[in-house]
C-alpha cells in the first residue's frame, strides 16, 4: 500500500494551476487504481466552465460554498460544505465559487487523468491515450 499526502503533493509537477482553479492530484492513472483523486481549490468569486466529455467526475465539497449551473437545463444546484455532485451524464455545467471564501473539493475521475491534462476550449479533458 502506500500513503499519499497533501504536503508532498503541492508544489510538486502533480500540483497544476489552472488559473480558476488549483488541483493537487493525490493519485493518477500511474498508481493503478483505474480512477483518480484530486485536492481541488476553487477560487472564491470565480465561474469555470467544464464539459468532461470523456470522463464521470464525483465532486466532494469539504469547505466553502458555491453553485454549479447544469447547461442543458439551466438548472442551478447549490453545493456547500459536506455535499458532493455526481456528473453521470457528462453534464455540461458552470462551477460557481462564492465570493468570499475558497471552495475546497475532493474529486474522483473515472477513467484516472494521467496528471498532464488541462482543460480544452470546451472545458474538457481530453482522453490522453498511452496505451
Ligand atoms: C471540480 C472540478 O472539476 N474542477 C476542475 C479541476 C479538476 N477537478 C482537476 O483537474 O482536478
Amino acid at each position: 500500500m502506500k500513503v499519499v499526502k497533501l504536503d508532498d503533493i503541492i508544489g510538486s509537477d502533480q500540483h497544476i494551476d489552472g488559473g480558476n482553479w488549483e488541483s493537487r492530484r493525490l493519485i493518477l492513472k500511474k498508481d493503478g487504481m483505474g480512477y483518480s483523486v484530486h485536492d481541488t481549490v476553487i477560487k472564491a468569486g470565480t465561474e469555470t466552465h467544464i464539459w468532461y466529455k470523456n470522463h464521470l467526475e464525483s465532486v466532494y465539497c469539504i469547505e466553502g460554498e458555491g453553485e454549479v449551473e447544469t447547461v442543458k437545463d439551466g438548472k442551478i444546484w447549490p453545493i456547500k460544505a459536506n455535499e458532493l455532485y455526481a456528473l453521470d451524464e457528462h453534464d455540461e455545467h458552470y462551477l460557481r465559487a462564492n465570493k468570499g471564501v475558497d471552495m475546497r473539493m475532493v474529486c474522483v475521475f473515472n477513467p484516472a487523468i494521467t496528471g498532464r491534462e488541462v482543460h480544452d476550449e470546451d472545458g474538457a479533458y481530453k482522453l490522453v491515450d498511452d496505451e
